[in-house]
């Protein structure tokens, strides 16, 4: 027997039997519990252990498999990840669920109870983290090798609880309860120097070298948690590392009395991995986020490093066994810091580093948004990575001199391609470094991609438009779909077979069954299942009492003024004012969800949320509206509570401004899920029209050239609301200080709308407001919602992340995946 896989042991058996076995003994010999005794948590964190052996004994195989074979690996570094619950994930991804129900059922406990105890990392903001999360889930399904590198945050993403209407933020303690599921590799560390100086010296071949003399040196401590994969034996791992101090620096400034100096030190070194930034699309020059970024960055590449040398592969063929994709700029610093490894610390000539490097990189873009775009002031640049600032101009040296000889004469060409902005005070720009140390660039949608070429990297294009490619963003129907949706799930399962998450391109199959009536009916009845679910939770969680008969119409995602949910916010209360002109008013009873973090310091983005529950109190309560519109705010909008609402959403927002919304991938788990969207010609919702068709998709508002000419022409909100009397009388009543109980709580909305409106809600208004009143004709006709909404799901089989990882792969990585079966 295999040493590792010990299948019939009570560690790793499979049956009912087994695992009931593994499970109490765990809860008695691991938690110390006795069953009688034991919480719902200890239930939890028995079976968690239970899980685990299973999980581990895979991972440790899959890893030796990759030694053994020396495959090209995958590095995924990300500053952020959000892997949702992983419990549940495991059950099926290891095929064990329905064992594992049966075994707790045996002795009275209920699976559903033991997994909704487990709290998720939220180690991410939003959409970038979860995309980075969905693709190691993918890349250990289509059988590809890979580590996910990032940070050990012991506070991540604040919770969110409303009280009074209003966002207040909670810390986010989400290792208290404990964490099954990471693994403490007390033998990987690694050391990371910051600040301080460099030195010359001359080496025993008569080189001139060049030495890091840091100011402090922090240890980064491997914390392993494995992600399994949909029917493969392949795991990946997720490599977070956690910062410590370094006690011999302790110890030299204790043992001289200098008891301060050490105890700061330590707390300093500690604070580096303590929280995560709560901004989104908003980058602020702190310190500590550099910081944090060089942190993972350097223990992941120098762990990298040492697992070549552990497969008996060469530094100087790094790039042969590392394929590193950079998951925007935070982890950018990496090609400064590949750089110095190989040319100081292996001593490798420039030259061959550098060729190394540009092969090993690649990069994902996730924004066009200016103010996202990161730049560190040089001065903090140089004092914290004073030796990385002298490579970047190295690099930026050779790099100028090869668009010199591409475009002679050309200083505004130079100076806007130049590592270094230098308009007034200088900043490093990490998109241009990215840019330059990669051999590959992409966006996340089709759209994004080009607009990418057109703005913010043109430039780069122009210079080398070989390196562009687009490598649409896709979600795991494990989680999002199979997990998420049971009821679907099973209906799919008859329909195209128990193997189906592996393999979107069967839902293709479902088509003709959008006219089977018997079908429709039973598509229905699972949809209002899945709401009536979900109203039981809003009403735990908010108090307000919806009708799952109502249309559900859903906007979740991070909260910003781009997104626009206050344009959502102005159709329900035109809506709102509709019936109080006329309470017979033919209005589709509708529901309204709203959810999603603001960061903290945005304040525009906080009154928004502000407006979302001020409309609640008006309209819920008021007998002319006499229930049919609710509005909601769901709490503290995370992976887990996702998934009960992605699948109750009958209608799916994707109203951002045209040209502003990367890619979005809320907008794809919905419509697999069966809504419909509503959407602008943003991101990803340009496919995803194209693949459900035009007919089962409500398109609206300007296109993202039609915003640029507006933009450019001088636009004036004004003569919208100037021209447009129910607009004006939306924004009006607003105004009027009928919300929220104080006339000024919305004046700077208002304000920001009519004097400004950056994101033009405005220009957009009337087309939104029409092709709202199209969702409420069609979903008056039942039969024709159904079949479109079954339309949705039986054409977005492309959005699977199985998908963008094969891209991935084959275009940018250069890895083999496991064929896909079509
Ligand atoms: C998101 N970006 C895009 N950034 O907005 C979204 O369109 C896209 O679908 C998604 O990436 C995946 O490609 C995003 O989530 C962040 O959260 C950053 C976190 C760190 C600070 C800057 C924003």
């Amino acid at each position: 027997m295999n040493a590792i896989s010990p299948s019939n042991t009570i560690r790793t058996g499979t049956s009912a039997e087994n695992l009931r076995q593994a499970f109490l003994d765990n809860l008695v010999c691991a938690l110390g519990r006795l069953p009688n005794y034991a919480s719902a948590h200890d239930h939890y964190l028995a079976l968690a252990l239970t899980v685990r052996d299973h999980v581990v004994a895979r991972a440790v195989q899959s890893f030796e498999q990759g030694v053994v074979k020396m495959m090209r690996r995958v590095a995924y570094l990300s500053a952020e990840f959000l892997p949702g619950p992983h419990l549940a994930n495991h059950l099926l991804n290891l095929g064990i669920a329905e064992a594992t129900r049966e075994a707790l059922g045996g002795i009275g406990i209920d699976l559903d109870r033991v997994l909704a105890e487990e709290e998720e990392p939220g180690l991410g903001n939003g959409g970038l983290g979860r995309l980075a999360s969905c693709y190691l889930d993918s890349l250990a399904t289509v059988e590809v090798q890979s580590i996910g590198y990032g940070i050990r945050y012991e506070f991540g993403i604040f919770d969110q609880v409303i009280r009074d209407g209003w966002q207040v933020e909670g810390t986010d303690k989400w290792l208290s309860g404990g964490n099954p599921w990471e693994i403490h590799r007390l033998g990987i560390a690694k050391q990371v120097k910051f600040g301080g100086h460099t030195e010359t010296w001359t080496d025993d071949q008569g080189r001139t070298r060049v030495r890091w003399v840091p100011s402090i040196v922090i240890k980064g401590e491997a914390y392993d948690t494995p992600i399994t994969g949909y029917g493969s034996g392949t795991c990946s791992l997720m490599r977070l590392w956690k910062s410590e101090a370094v006690e011999s620096f302790d110890f030299e400034a204790f043992n001289h009395g200098d008891y301060d100096r050490a105890v700061e030190q330590k707390v300093d070194s500690e604070n580096l991995s303590k929280v995560l930034y709560p901004n989104d699309e908003l980058h602020r020059g702190k310190e500590l986020r550099l910081k944090q970024q060089f942190f993972f960055t350097s223990c992941a590449l120098q762990d990298m490093l040492r697992l070549v040398a552990m497969s008996g592969g060469k530094v100087a063929a790094f790039d042969e066994s590392w394929a590193v994709q950079l998951n925007d700029t935070h982890p950018a610093i990496g090609v400064a810091e590949l750089m110095r490894l190989l040319v100081d610390e292996h001593a490798l000539e420039w030259d061959d580093a550098w060729a190394i490097t540009q092969k090993t990189f690649s990069y994902t873009n996730h924004t066009l948004l200016p103010e996202a775009l990161e730049k560190w002031p040089v001065e903090l640049f140089g004092s914290v990575l004073p030796r990385h600032l002298e490579i970047i101009y190295g690099i930026n040296h050779r790099f100028l001199d090869e668009v010199r000889t591409a475009f002679p004469d050309d200083d505004a060409r130079l100076a806007r391609l130049s590592l270094i902005d230098e308009h007034g005070a200088r900043y490093v720009r990490m998109a241009n470094l990215a840019c330059v140390g990669s051999h590959k660039i992409n966006g996340v949608a089709a759209l994004h991609s080009e607009l990418l070429k057109k703005t913010v990297l043109a430039d780069f294009a122009a210079l080398w438009p070989e390196k562009f490619d687009n490598v649409t963003n896709g979600v795991t129907p494990r989680r999002f779909v199979a997990l998420a949706n049971p009821g679907l799930a099973g209906l799919l399962e008859r329909e195209l077979g128990a193997g189906w998450p592996g393999d979107l391109s069967c839902l293709g199959r479902l088509e003709p069954l959008a006219a089977d009536p018997g079908f429709r009916r039973e598509w229905r009845e699972v949809r209002l299942a899945n709401k009536r679910r979900l109203a039981a939770l809003i009403q735990e969680r908010t108090g307000i009492v919806v009708t799952p008969d109502s249309l559900f119409d859903v906007q979740v995602k991070r909260i910003h003024e781009y997104k626009r949910q206050h344009l959502n916010l102005l159709h329900v209360l035109s809506l709102y004012l509709s019936i109080k002109r006329d309470p017979d008013a033919g209005v589709v009873p509708r529901t309204f969800i709203f959810g999603g973090k603001a960061a903290p310091g945005y304040f525009l983005a906080k009154r928004i949320i502000r407006l979302v529950t001020a409309t609640g109190e008006l309209v819920n309560q008021d007998p002319d509206v006499a229930g049919r519109l609710k509005v909601v705010f769901f709490p503290d909008f995370n992976v887990k509570n996702a998934q009960h609402i992605y699948p109750a959403a009958d209608l799916s927002e994707q109203i951002s401004l045209a040209g502003m919304e990367a890619s979005g991938t809320g907008n794809m788990k919905m419509s697999l899920n069966g809504a419909l969207t509503i959407g602008t010609l943003d991101g990803a919702n340009v496919e995803i029209r194209d693949a459900v068709g035009a007919e089962n998709f409500f398109l609206f508002g300007l296109t993202a050239s039609e915003v640029s000419a507006l933009k450019a022409g001088g636009y004036q909100p004004q003569t919208y609301y100037e021209s447009d009397s129910l607009l004006r009388e939306t924004i009006d009543f607003i105004a009027s200080g009928a919300l929220g109980g104080d006339p000024d709580l919305f004046r700077p909305v208002v304000d920001n709308l009519l004097h400004g409106d950056p994101y033009l809600l405005l220009a957009d208004f009337r087309a939104y407001l029409d092709a709202q009143q199209r969702v409420g004709e069609l979903w008056g006709d039942s039969d024709a919602w159904t079949s479109s909404s079954i339309l949705n799901v039986a054409r977005m089989g492309r959005f699977s992340s199985d998908r963008s990882i094969r891209e991935y792969c084959e275009r940018i990585w250069n890895v083999n995946a496991k064929p896909s079966q079509t």
